[in-house]
């Protein structure tokens, strides 16, 4: 096996290695590390960002933390028994990023500040071209996307939102230099995002306005330090850890019961989160502004303990009427009312159904991603697109979770694209590409499994549905175990297969059979 191969300075030259990963995120370094200990060497790790860390080295906003439990939501091959606290802040998620490249040796393969700018399938050669945003180019047998679903954010459609002449930035672009204190500072947006950079703000400032479109269910948020004793624990008796891994896992599996098998259970959480609700917020008519008219579990369930009581401050208000537009100092109300302010933070989200641009990644016949999914973003296991050989999403389209951790998904995914990958070694083979009916078939009985779930059903407007169309084509129907089930080992015959070494055009579907092995 090769060794990993620098990038040469200079911009005409290609370089080649077997296996490009673009993103270090949790997808980007889990799929990497797996290839290491698989004994891979020949793979590189580009990543547009100066460091490694992906939403969690992005997301740097003031009470930034995972609302799942970090020995859940952490590599099942690198437990960490050091967390501080159940819930783990940015900083210590970020750390633990860090640590990982460190200690799986990752540092050789990482190719820093090397933004995607497009992947093309060369299928002569059998390989993808890449060509970075600085003209460097790349060529590589395969490509896996640890691109994620949530790094694009969203900013509203707003009537003069450009024309804002205070501060204005994203939650995921926070503006740390900007001084808070004093400040009339207006939030769009009342998502898991907000609802955790507010509480952090508003002792802060003069006056916080909370642009609330849709109120949030909001559950108890059960964190507590973890104690000196259990570390001691967890770093000497390991299984102790792994015992509490498995009771998270299999506490947040059960979700799936109401989520999508029995939604009436649902009723039972709602009880829990108005209670959450009544004990928190005392005035009436507050409480009346907070409370959603949806089935709770509709949109991602939030949690928090400080949320509730930061609305109740009385240098913070939450705003209902609507906004109409906003001008140089000011957000201007339907009803009229001017609202002045000194910055605007969204807290609007991310483009969740189209996470990439055009042009990023174009396969056979020289069709962009987007334009296959035209109808909506599908993929075979949320991991390969039929016309995209080689080609495999970690955290694709329908993986996505409203219930458990993320993590759990991507290992999962990472397991399918090695089996796929020594498939391919024993086989001898240069391409797989999945056969269109056998995506088309998973995607049928997916999107008929989400029909039902609470997700459609729950009545609201949430970021999983695709606006196009009503499809929702980012979560996962069911539970976990179900997912890793299905990809734990790659089905060749699933796939249109080509043979080493004979590259030189890939068929059309209908003439596939020709040479298939
Ligand atoms: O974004 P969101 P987020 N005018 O899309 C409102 C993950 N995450 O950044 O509900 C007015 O949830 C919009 O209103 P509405 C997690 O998966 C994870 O908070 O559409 N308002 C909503 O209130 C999460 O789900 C962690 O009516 C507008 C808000 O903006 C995802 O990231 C922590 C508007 C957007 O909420 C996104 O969360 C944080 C407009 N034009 C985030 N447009 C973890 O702990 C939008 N809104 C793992």
């Amino acid at each position: 096996m090769n060794a990993p191969v620098d990038l040469p300075a200079g911009l005409g030259t290609e370089v080649t290695c077997d296996i490009a990963i673009i993103g270090s995120g949790f997808a980007g370094l889990g799929m990497a590390i797996r290839l290491k200990q698989s004994g891979e060497e020949d793979f590189l790790i580009f990543e547009q960002a100066g460091a490694v860390g992906g939403t969690w080295r992005d997301n740097h906003y003031p009470g930034c933390a995972c609302d799942v439990q970090s020995h859940l939501y952490s590599f099942s091959f690198a437990p960490n028994p050091d967390w501080s606290r159940m819930f783990s802040t940015q900083p210590e998620i970020r750390a633990y990023l860090e640590h990982c490249t460190d200690r799986f040796g990752l540092r050789p393969h990482l190719r820093l500040g090397l933004a995607l700018q497009q992947a093309t399938w060369d299928a002569p050669a059998g390989c993808w071209r890449l060509r970075m945003a600085d003209g460097r180019r790349v060529r590589a047998r395969v490509l896996v996307s640890g691109m994620g679903g949530l790094s694009r954010p969203s900013i509203p459609n707003i009537p003069g939102l450009d024309s804002f002449a205070g501060a204005m930035f994203h939650s995921q672009q926070w503006r740390h230099d900007y001084p808070l204190a004093g400040k009339r500072v207006a939030v769009i947006g009342t998502g898991a995002s907000a609802i955790q950079f507010v509480p952090q703000i508003a002792p802060l400032v003069d006056q916080l306005d909370l642009y609330q479109r849709t109120p949030p269910w909001i559950m108890p948020k059960p964190d507590r330090p973890v104690s000196a004793a259990e570390r001691w624990l967890f770093r000497h008796l390991p299984f102790t850890q792994a015992l509490a891994r498995t009771g998270i896992y299999w506490m947040l599996e059960s979700r799936v019961l109401g989520f999508v098998l029995h939604p009436k259970l649902m009723k039972a959480v709602e009880r829990i989160a108005r209670r959450h609700l009544r004990r928190q917020v005392p005035d009436p008519m507050l409480r009346a502004t907070l409370t959603p008219d949806y089935t709770i579990g509709c949109k991602r369930v939030l949690i928090s303990n400080d949320y509730y009581p930061a609305l109740t401050r009385p240098n913070v208000e939450v705003v209902t009427t609507g906004i109409d537009h906003v001008e140089a100092d000011a957000i201007v109300m339907r009803d009229g009312t001017r609202r002045p302010a000194d910055c605007i933070i969204l807290g609007t989200g991310f483009h969740a159904t189209d996470p990439l641009p055009r042009g990023v990644i174009v396969g056979r016949d020289g069709e962009d991603l987007l334009d296959a999914w035209r109808d909506g973003a599908q993929a075979y296991l949320g991991t390969t697109v039929a016309g995209f050989p080689n080609l495999f999403l970690i955290v694709g389209p329908n993986t996505g979770l409203g219930h458990s951790s993320m993590v759990f998904m991507i290992e999962s995914q990472v397991n399918y694209v090695l089996d796929a990958l020594r498939h391919m070694r024993q086989a001898r083979l240069q391409a797989v590409d999945v056969r269109p009916p056998v995506q088309a078939a998973f995607n049928h009985n997916i999107q008929q499994k989400l029909g039902h779930a609470i997700w459609s059903a729950g009545g609201c407007a949430s970021w999983y549905i695709d606006p196009r169309n009503g499809k929702n084509t980012t979560l996962w129907p069911g539970f976990t175990w179900q997912f890793r089930r299905a990809t734990q080992s790659f089905q060749p015959a699933d796939y249109e297969r080509w043979p080493a070494r004979q590259p030189a055009g890939l068929p059309q579907p209908e003439d596939a059979d020709a040479i298939r092995v």
